[in-house]
């Protein structure tokens, strides 16, 4: 491998390690959305192949007043229901949340029979890979947030390895 081959190896190697560590933002349901499906399996099959992590964001696209969301336990998840909440119930789409605990999360929509229709979604977040395990959060524990990881200065970092490698390419 002669020289510029091996800088740009070193620095894919760099890029891919930096990648690791981004969080990434999942759009719920891709270009669907999130609205009641034809299909039982839409949202099961929408999560099936994914990894989550701690620190990752779940996008919910839905119209306001159409749609919410609520985080709740898993009894509540199975049994369509409002109590035992676990966030506060989110009524204004588009809107971002945050996966900051591992373990199983569990969310409906609590208009009408949107629930029962198949409006509900279950995860199972991961500890990411760059901060120290936590434990997995029962129904009615929370783990605390991890501190604010500076995602945007890896994303940074990772565009600056990747164009400094493609003049290095071009230049040695
Ligand atoms: C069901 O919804 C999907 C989008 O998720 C759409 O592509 C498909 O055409 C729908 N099928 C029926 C029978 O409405
Ligand atoms: C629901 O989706 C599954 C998996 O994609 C598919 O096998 C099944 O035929 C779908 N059912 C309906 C009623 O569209
Ligand atoms: C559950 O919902 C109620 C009413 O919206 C809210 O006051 C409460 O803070 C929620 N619980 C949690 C843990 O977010
Ligand atoms: C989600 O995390 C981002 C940074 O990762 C932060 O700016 C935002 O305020 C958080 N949102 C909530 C609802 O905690
Ligand atoms: C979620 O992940 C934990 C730890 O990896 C595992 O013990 C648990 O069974 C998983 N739950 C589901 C529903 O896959
Ligand atoms: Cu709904």
């Amino acid at each position: 491998m002669d020289r510029s081959g091996r800088i740009f190896a070193i620095l894919l190697v760099l890029g891919v390690v930096l990648q690791s560590a981004v969080a990434t933002t999942y759009v719920v349901g891709d270009s669907f959305g999130w609205a009641v499906p034809n299909n039982s399996s839409t949202y099961s099959d929408w999560v099936s192949g994914k990894t989550f992590m701690v620190g990752d964001i779940l996008t919910f696209n839905f119209v306001t007043d159409e749609h919410d969301v609520l985080e709740v336990t898993k009894e509540s998840y199975e049994g369509c229901k409002s109590t035992n909440n676990i966030s506060s119930l989110i009524t204004t789409g588009p809107a971002n949340v945050n996966l900051s605990s591992t373990g199983e999360h569990y969310y409906i929509c609590t208009v009408g029979r949107h629930c029962q229709n198949s409006q509900k979604l279950s995860l199972n977040v991961s500890a990411s890979s760059t901060s120290s395990p936590s434990p997995s959060s029962g129904p009615t524990s929370q783990t605390t947030p991890p501190p604010p990881s500076s995602s945007g200065s890896f994303v940074f970092a990772n565009v600056f390895v990747s164009v400094l490698s493609i003049v290095l390419c071009i230049l040695v």
